[in-house]
């Protein structure tokens, strides 16, 4: 029995090798094997998740080499539209709104794979699914995202089932957040930030404007202590949009308690704990009647410990090209990867479209040529009708799409927030036509100059 599974591992492994153009059998050695390209399951290109990388990357290798050489791994039924979430929990939209079949979003003609990846092979280019099937690749594109870690807070997440507690973070507790805000009466309003890399640094902020808002408009802002405990040493990590966000905090009369990281929460006593970080071994226990968690994050479970990682099990890669350091028929992009940039969607869009350049390339045995800038933004929603539109690269330097000073909070940039981009993600990004704003920001700019 074992000496047969071993006798047909080699015999798979070998037709593989003749699908990819290389080995020393040929297709008539496989045919009479019984291994005909048709029924294994081989893909030109394949892509680990569905999620805003995943489905855009397919679309654009769809128009690239033909639906049928694509596959997608993605094991959930429904794709959401992550940074609607913010406006979900404050109850300006429906968390109904936010998501869409997964069968909807991947491209027609593209394999949809409903699977989640348990072990990735790069030595052997085969992917193996938790349903058992061996998948092979010629391209593999990694867009796995990230994985919320709230069991790594105690008393989380069982503490959700407790109200006064919610996390814009997950579909399952958006709307809780909510339903903490309308029965909010009085006491602390207590909003969190992780010790982790997160993705959109600017929503576990975002949410306390809104609740602050929020509070104002019914009449119970006096009756609220609003704080927002975060473990970083800053409020934002670009000076420009900072000293904007710390003007805001002064004015609203917000309390910042910098290096304070969430350890432990008492649903059932109402009670939050914080590390604080500068002083080790020391915590501060407060009461809250509104708690918004954001969990600490880390890299997809997969990746840790396997060739394709770095150390901590981020997605290896050139930050400029977004190929693999290592296997040079593996690209990534999104939450997954160690591209020193801020992990949003608007990242995703702008590195959709340089690696699609690079696989082009590296397809036609050439080098890739497009340098990604680290192009990220953050839409920060500083009320029901403002926001601040953050917009940097790698460096850390604004690279506003606007000829306006975005550091400003701006009505149009709410709209542009929460009824265009919307539109942009399901029809534009996903469909694999929005590649960032990079090419409108130098036509928006050329009056200026
Ligand atoms: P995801 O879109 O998360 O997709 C990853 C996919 O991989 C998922 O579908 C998952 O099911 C799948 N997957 C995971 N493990 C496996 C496995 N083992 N096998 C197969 N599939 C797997 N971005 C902005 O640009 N602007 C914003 O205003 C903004 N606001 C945000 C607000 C909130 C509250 C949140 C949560 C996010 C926000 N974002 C924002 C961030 C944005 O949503 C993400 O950065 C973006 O979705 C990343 O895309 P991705 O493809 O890397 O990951
Ligand atoms: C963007 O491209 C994008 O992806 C579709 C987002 O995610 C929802 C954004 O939040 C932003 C701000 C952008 C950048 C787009 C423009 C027009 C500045």
């Amino acid at each position: 029995m074992y000496c047969r599974h071993i006798a047909v591992s080699a015999l798979r492994w070998q037709c593989a090798q003749w699908r990819h153009g290389r080995g020393a059998f040929g297709a008539a050695w496989c045919h009479a094997r019984g291994c005909s390209g048709q029924s294994k399951e081989h893909y030109k290109v394949l892509v680990l998740g569905g999620g805003s990388g995943g489905i855009t990357m397919s679309a654009r290798m769809k128009r690239k080499v033909g639906a049928e050489n694509v596959a997608v791994i993605e094991p959930s039924e429904n794709h959401y539209y992550q940074p609607i979430w913010t406006l979900v929990g404050a109850g300006a939209k429906t968390v109904r709104s936010s998501g869409r079949p997964t069968a909807s979003v991947v491209p027609s003609g593209v394999k949809w794979i409903k699977a989640r990846v348990q072990e990735i092979d790069p030595d052997k280019n085969t992917v193996r699914t938790d349903n058992g099937k061996e998948i092979s690749y010629q391209y593999l594109i990694v867009a796995l995202g990230l994985q919320l870690h709230y069991e790594k807070i105690k008393g989380l997440p069982e503490g959700f089932e407790h109200p006064k507690i919610g996390s814009n973070y997950s579909v399952q507790t958006v709307e809780k957040t909510w339903k903490a805000l309308q029965n909010f009466k009085e006491g602390n309003a207590i909003f969190s930030f992780p010790n982790t890399p997160v993705k959109c640094a600017g929503a576990p902020q975002k949410i306390m404007y809104l609740s602050d808002a929020y509070f104002r408009k019914t009449g119970k802002r006096s009756n609220a202590n609003i704080i927002y405990n975060t473990s970083l040493p800053v409020l934002f990590g670009i000076k420009k949009y900072a000293e904007s966000l710390w003007e805001i905090v002064k004015t609203r009369d917000l309390t910042v308690n910098l290096r304070h990281n969430l350890t432990e929460v008492r649903a059932d006593k109402q009670e939050a704990v914080f590390e604080k970080l500068d002083s080790p071994g020391e915590t501060v226990v407060f009461e809250y009647e509104m708690l918004h968690v954001t969990p600490p994050m880390g890299p997809p479970e997969v990746l840790k410990g396997n060739s394709l990682a770095d150390q901590a099990g981020w997605l290896d890669l050139d930050k400029d090209t977004l190929q693999h350091k290592t296997y040079r028929n593996v690209f990534g992009i999104g939450d997954c990867t160690n591209l020193p940039t801020a992990k949003t969607a608007a990242a995703v869009a702008a590195q959709s479209s340089v690696l699609d350049r690079t696989i082009s390339k590296v397809m036609k045995k050439d080098k890739p040529d497009k340098k990604y800038d680290g192009y990220t933004s953050c839409p920060l929603v500083t009320s029901y009708n403002t926001v601040i539109l953050a917009e940097f690269d790698y460096n850390g330097q604004p690279l506003e799409t606007f000829p306006i000073d975005q550091s400003k909070e701006r009505r149009l940039m709410y709209h542009m927030k929460a009824d265009l981009m919307p539109h942009l993600y399901w029809h534009g990004l996903l469909k694999g036509f929005w590649g960032g704003p990079g090419p409108y920001r130098k036509i928006m700019h050329l009056g200026m100059k």
